[in-house]
Parts: structure tokens; sequence; C-alpha cells
């Protein structure tokens, strides 16, 4: 059972002890909140010599240096001299990322500023402004009308500053934000990924408007293990900005819920009971309007209810077992070389895992954007979202630790109301060792702590070819399925390898949360030639025969993966040209022949399991 004074106080641990910068507590639900979007055009500068931030003694810059880029760039008279401006010649779009925008930033790993003037005639009473990021990549200095409001580092969550009611203008503010994508060894991911590091304000932006006394968070869920009962119980609490003595007012129309609970501070849980609620499935994924408010701030949102839980060695959705039909997703559109971020991106990648028949996802291999999840959400899939501790991050750091545990909380805050998220995944393919599990480890058991209704992972690795495959990584102890990559098949041998592997049976639930092959989209030829679509169906073909020969804990599978991506690692001038093409969609959206060897087992599952 997870309690709220658990992931409050958790919540306040992480940041008192790891916001070595001011960053304001994250306010959830921006979609339906009183915003302004500060989306479209941008100007820009990019300044890969830190020209900006730096002087020419490689200082930072003095907060009133007129050449710091986070000042006016206008000139003061005419004989005044200014070595840097912003201008419409040079703009970028957000959200999204700059590599797609403009040919000099393809490659580009570096500062570039972002300006974005604004006009704010709104008269504000009793509100409060904030200035809300979707995301950015990677470290994000925010500046408004030349005063910094904050810092912020991490590509794929979201968060906030709060803005002085003193600092905006009815006419002409300007906000700057310095973004940087240099990759580091030191943060999350590190160095070394196999994707395309992808730059900019990759998310919305929006300035949010609430009361002074505003419900900044909260959680509603199912309570664990109420989901055969003919009368159900929901559960949450709710978390304010600051105190209050007055009342919290729960309603689910559809349900004939209304219920007030007093409260008196900044945080208060509750307790709901319906006989008419419809449980969320991926079959009949039933959302509710539920509306919060405390007569100063009122928020609503649809939410879907549901039980996920691990018996034995199987994992059960509202009581019954689930079989995965999954599939990865990175947040690319890759007929356009480009970071997904809109609804209308959210509903085309679902759609094409839809046409798979796939009932799960597993976004990789960092939080996605919103529109995903909530998308997910309207149309039944199940959802592992993830972190991007990928690889070889500097376990042994604690500083590094705290960035990660920073990220989780980011993305577990912000989409704890998910019914479709039901696995939280704390890595990806992290090589053991000490160091390693402690770090991995902790994470997992914060994110139990700060969510004990779902499920937690990491993807694992397998190791050998023949024989008895047991995955042995300790990490596995702390997880609640063992979910492993293997390639067999493409790394290492060839697809037929599979009908020698035999995977030994262990006490949890076991997932395959990679599996693929390369394949260059239309290129045909027989089935042992490699980079054809005819060896990736042959691979696809043995692993579903090594899948039916599965132990009974077999929980299912995610290929690697829905769609060709791009990534500076794949160099192989013939058939790569810095794309990794795993996809079972090639790189014009084209389905390959090996979808059609996955569907059809999909199918089949479908039929076997029902759901
Ligand atoms: C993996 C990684 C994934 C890679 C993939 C590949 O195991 O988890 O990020 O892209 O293999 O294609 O090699």
């Amino acid at each position: 059972m997870y309690s709220i004074r658990g992931v409050l106080y958790l919540g306040a641990f992480l940041m008192v002890n790891i916001y070595s910068y001011a960053q304001n507590s994250l306010i959830t639900n921006i979609p339906n909140r009183n915003t302004i979007s500060l989306n479209g055009k941008w100007q820009y500068i990019i300044d890969p010599y830190e020209t900006g931030f730096l002087d020419y003694r490689f200082e930072e810059r003095n907060p009133k240096d007129k050449e710091a880029y986070w000042n006016s760039d206008i000139p003061a008279d005419k004989t005044d001299k200014l070595e840097h401006g912003y201008s419409n010649k040079n703009t970028l779009y957000v959200p999204g990322d700059w590599n797609s925008q403009d040919p000099v930033f393809l490659y580009y790993e570096g500062t570039v500023w972002y300006k974005k003037s604004f006009d704010f005639s709104t008269s504000l009473k009793n509100e409060k402004v904030f200035v809300h990021f979707g995301a950015v990549n990677y470290k994000a200095d925010v500046y408004l009308n030349g005063v910094k409001l904050g810092m912020h580092k991490g590509g794929f969550t979201p968060f906030n500053f709060e803005v002085p009611d003193t600092l905006l203008k009815p006419k002409n503010n300007w906000l700057v934000v310095k973004v940087d994508n240099k990759r580091m060894k030191d943060e999350i991911p590190t160095l070394n990924t196999d994707w395309w590091n992808y730059g900019g304000i990759t998310r919305d932006v929006n300035l949010v408007l609430v009361p002074d006394n505003f419900i900044q968070d909260y959680n509603i869920q199912l309570q664990k293990g109420a989901y055969d009962r003919p009368e159900k119980t929901i559960e949450g609490w709710v978390k304010l900005n600051a105190p209050l003595k007055g009342n919290v007012t729960i309603t689910i129309p559809e349900l004939n819920i209304k219920n007030q609970v007093a409260i008196n501070g900044d945080s208060v849980p509750f307790v709901l009971r319906s006989k008419d609620l419809k449980l969320w499935s991926t079959k009949s994924p039933t959302l509710y309007n539920v509306i919060i408010s405390t007569g100063i701030d009122k928020v609503e949102e649809k939410i879907g209810f549901r039980n996920v839980e691990v018996k034995g060695d199987q994992v059960l959705l509202n009581g019954i077992r689930v079989f995965f039909r999954g599939i990865c997703i990175h947040e690319e559109i890759p007929e356009s070389m480009r970071r997904a971020y809109s609804y209308k991106d959210a509903v085309y990648l679902l759609g094409q895992a839809k046409a798979l028949n796939a009932n799960m996802l597993r976004l990789a291999h960092y939080p996605h954007n919103e529109n995903m999840t909530r998308v997910a959400d309207s149309l039944g899939f199940m959802v592992w979202s993830e972190i991007p501790v990928y690889w070889t991050i500097e376990f042994g750091s604690a500083e590094v630790l705290a960035k990660a545990q920073k990220q989780l909380q980011e993305m577990i805050t912000r989409d704890r109301n998910r019914a479709s998220v039901i696995i939280w995944s704390v890595g990806n393919e992290t090589p053991p060792g000490d160091k390693r599990l402690a770090f991995m480890s902790t994470l997992a058991k914060n994110a139990k702590q700060l969510d004990s209704t779902r499920l937690v992972a990491a993807a694992l690795e397998n190791f050998g070819l023949n024989g008895e495959q047991v995955v042995q990584d300790e990490l596995g102890k702390f997880t609640d399925i063992i979910a492993v990559n293997q390639y067999i098949g493409w790394y290492g041998g060839l697809p037929d390898n599979c009908r020698n592997v035999k995977w030994a049976y262990n006490p949890k639930p076991m997932f395959f949360s990679e599996t693929g092959a390369e394949a260059v989209g239309g290129l045909y030829g027989d089935s042992a030639t490699r980079w054809t679509e005819d060896f990736q169906e042959w691979y696809y073909r043995e692993q579903v025969a090594m899948m039916k020969r599965m132990p009974p804990n077999f929980l299912g599978l995610s290929p690697w993966l829905l769609n060709d991506f791009r990534s500076p690692r794949r160099n192989n001038p013939e058939t790569q040209e810095g794309w990794n093409n795993k996809g079972l969609y090639d790189q014009k959206g084209n389905k390959k022949k090996a979808f059609y060897v996955l569907k059809a087992y999909y199918d089949d599952m479908e039929k076997k399991y029902d759901q």
C-alpha cells in the first residue's frame, strides 16, 4: 500500500537532497489547466563557444553584462556596440528538436539560445504564474526579462518555475532559454547511447495561471487489490502548494460520486466508493472525468481505474493473466527525421502499434511526451515507461544517482494518474557489478516508495548462445518481473540458433523487453542475406518458434522496434548511413515482411489470452 506520507516524504527528501538548484515543485495535469501557450517561432542564437554565458576569460558573465545573451539585445543608443542579437532571420519552431529544422543543426551538440517575446495583458488577481516546459534536452537555463528563473537538467521530463508578478510586463517580455545538449559523462544518459541526441525545446512551453493557493498534484487510483469486490474503493491524495483550511471536493459525475474531505494543511488523503465503476482494461479502456476542487482552484481530467499485480510467476491486470503483445518505440517520426511531440504524432505512432495488434508499449529509453501516455490511456495500451539510465552510467557517483532519482521522480509525478502506465523501468542494459547494483537497486526501491501500485522493472541482458539460458543478474531480485533483451540470431550467430536455446524457468514473470534484427526497407534477397527484409522475417520466424517453447512464466515481448530510427552509431555506408533499421516499419513508414510474422503471432496470442 502506498501512503501519502511515504510519497510526500520521499518527494521532500529528494527535493532537499538532490535539488542543488532552484526548481519549483512540479505542477501536474498541465493540458487541463489555464495556460497561455508560448509555442511557435522562437528566435535563436547558436553559441558553440558559450559566448553568451562566459566572457573572454571564460568566466561566467555578470548578470547585467550587456553581452550576456539573456539580457536585452536592443542597443542603448546609436553609439552602442552589441555583438549579439536575436533576429527573425534565425528562428526555430517550438516544440521541436533543432536538428531537423535546419541542416546546420543536424549533428550539433552544444548551446543554442532561444528567445520568445510576448505580451501579458492579463491582470493578475490573487494568481500566480509559472512557466512550464514539457521537456528541454538537456540543460535549460531560463531567464525572463534578464532575470534568471532557474535551471533544469534532464532531457525528457517536465519542469516549471514561478514567475514573480513584478517581473511580468504588459508588453514585450522576453523569455530566454539557454539550451545545451552536450553529452556528459556524469549525466543521465551518459556519453554513449544508440539514439540521436536531438537538442532543443522539444516539448510544449506554457505560462500556467493558477490561484495563489492551487492544486499542485494529486493521485487517484483503484485501491490496490480492490478490483474484484462489488463495491470498488478508489483512494488517493491531493497536494496543494500551500496550507489551506477548508474542503477538497472530488467529483466523478458519471459514477455519481461527490465527496468532500476537510483539509487543514497542504495535503489530504481521500477514499471513494462505487458499485458502478467499470475497470480500465486493454479491451475496454474506460476513462472517467474526475474533478478536484478546493473552492479556490479546480482541475479535471479523464482517468481510468485498474489493478496490476504480480501473482506467482504471472502478471495480472484486474485479476486476469496478461500476455504482453508489446512493441518498443523511440520518440521519433522517421519520415521527417525528428522527435515526435504532438498529439497527432502520438495518434500516428500508436496507430502503427494498433495495426500490429499490440496491447503493450515499451516507451524506450526515456519518458516520452505526455500525449503518448494520454493516448495510450484512451486506446487501451499497457505502457512501460523508463528513465534514460542506459548502458554505462557513472554508477559510483552519488551526484549521478541523485540525477537519476530526480528524473524518476519527475516521470512518476507526471504520469502517476495514467491507467495505461503499469511499469516503471529504472534503466536499460546496465552492466552487472557492485556499484551498479547499489545504484540500480536504490532506484528500484525509490520507484516502489514513490508508487507501490505499479510494477518496477529494468531491461537486463542475457549471455551465451546455446544450452540453457539463465538470467543471473542480481538486479532481478529488486524488480517485479525479469525483463531481458535478447538478440539471438542477430548479435552472434544466425536466427536458427534459437532452435538450440532453452530458457530456464525462474519464479518471476519473464519478459523479452527487446529482440530484433535490421532490415533495409525494400531490400529483398534470400533469407540468409543480412540486412534484407527476408533475413529479418526469418529472424522473427525463429524467434516466434522459440517463444512458443517458453516456460509458463513467459509474459510476452516488446520487440525492438516499431520504426527504423536515427543513430550516429550506425555507419554501414550501404545499409545504415546513420539509421538503426530494426524497425518493423521502414524509414518511409512501410511495413516490412517481419511485421506480418509478428502480427500473426500476436493475433494467435490475442485469441489465446482474450485481451
Ligand atoms: C539494445 C539497446 C537498444 C539498441 C538495440 C540495438 O539492446 O537496448 O537501445 O538500439 O539494442 O539495435 O542494438
